[in-house]
């Protein structure tokens, strides 16, 4: 780690407090001078850093630049973010994620980007991705699991979100099957899980799942306007994009297990705002039924008007509530 690392790191985890160049050049084991130079080199990055009289280097508290030293304070162990790299801008983190996957990358590679040129939805939908105010990461996965499995991912990834989201900000989360996630009934993030299958074999070589969460987002373009929301209306200071990245990388750890286990289900229909509800499924045709269940496999159990029960799996289809 370079000594520039180094005091990031330190003032990240001090972060809104002073700091001493004593206590840095004590600590990274270089001069006040090379300190100072760090320092300067930060702030010329974007870093807000306060020098108090007497006191030391601040780093302000509003400061919100996704950083791996950045997110480090906020995880349990330094072995979740070995695998993780951070970009400035992306087309999109799906793509290099699979390009890294194809590539041989390690399980479990996290790849974050402070903004997108060119953020991807489902069936060849965008996702808004400006800078500076949302979350957007990608995790490659070789889950030791079968292909059919491999659906539960998204579904196991809207609860590890959520159970992220809610246990920094309190607010409760729902889900909207299968890959949305709302608060006060605002898509605040989306999940698109890709798959790259070897073409010889046909057999599962990675999977990606990529989440973008809009942190604290507010001028979404018109379009969205209605729908889309941001977690924070305005920016609490409390809780940044580093720390619900972490939050996320820890609720993500445990994600092949989850899938094992299936036994997030229960909690994912107890989040589920389609559940018992009349709604609308497009997929080439409309039609409105009823949502009866969420099988062990995620699927959606659905009640047509005719009687019939069958079950939608994750793919090319939309859900919409009847009175949205
Ligand atoms: C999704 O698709 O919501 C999946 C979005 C996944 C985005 C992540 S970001 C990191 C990774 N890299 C990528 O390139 N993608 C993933 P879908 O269910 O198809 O919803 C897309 C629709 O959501 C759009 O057609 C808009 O109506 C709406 N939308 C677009 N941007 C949004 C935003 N920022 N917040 C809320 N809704 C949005």
């Amino acid at each position: 780690m370079s000594s520039k690392s180094e005091i990031l790191k330190v003032l990240e985890a001090q972060k809104g407090k002073s700091v001493s160049g004593e206590e840095l050049a004590t600590h990274v084991g270089v001069s006040r001078t090379a300190i100072w130079k760090a320092i300067n080199s930060l702030k010329a990055d974007g870093y807000d850093i306060k020098a108090v009289t007497n006191k030391g280097y601040m780093l302000e508290d509003l400061n919100d630049i996704l950083s791996v030293e950045g997110i480090l304070p906020f995880v349990e162990d330094a072995k979740f973010i070995e695998k993780l790299q951070i970009f400035d801008v992306l087309e999109s983190t799906n793509i290099t994620a699979k390009k890294l996957g194809i590539d041989g990358a390690p399980s479990g590679t996290i790849i974050i980007a402070n903004e997108q040129t060119s953020g991807r939805g489902r069936m060849g939908r965008k996702f808004y991705s400006p800078p500076n105010t949302g979350l957007y990461m990608s995790c490659m996965l070789r889950p030791s699991v079968s292909a059919d499995d491999c659906v539960l991912i998204t579904t196991a990834t809207s609860v590890a979100v959520c159970r992220a989201i809610e246990g920094l900000t309190k607010r409760k989360p729902k889900i909207k099957w299968v890959n949305d996630i709302f608060l006060d009934g605002k898509k605040v993030c989306g999940i698109l899980t890709e798959a790259v299958t070897d073409f010889e074999s046909g057999s599962i070589e990675c999977v990606v799942v990529g989440i973008g969460i809009n942190v604290d987002t507010v001028d979404f373009p018109t379009e969205i306007q209605n729908i889309a929301g941001g977690i924070y209306a305005e920016r609490t200071g409390k809780i940044s994009r580093n720390q619900l990245a972490a939050r996320v990388i820890c609720e993500l750890s445990n994600i092949e297990n989850m899938i094992k286990s299936h036994d997030y289900i229960e909690e994912y229909k107890k989040r589920s705002m389609v559940l018992g509800k009349e709604v609308r499924i497009i997929s080439g045709k409309e039609e409105i039924v009823d949502v009866v269940d969420i099988d062990q496999n995620g699927g959606l159990v659905i009640k047509h008007k005719d009687g019939e029960v069958t079950v939608l799996r994750t793919g090319e289809v939309s859900v919409r509530l009847t009175n949205t």
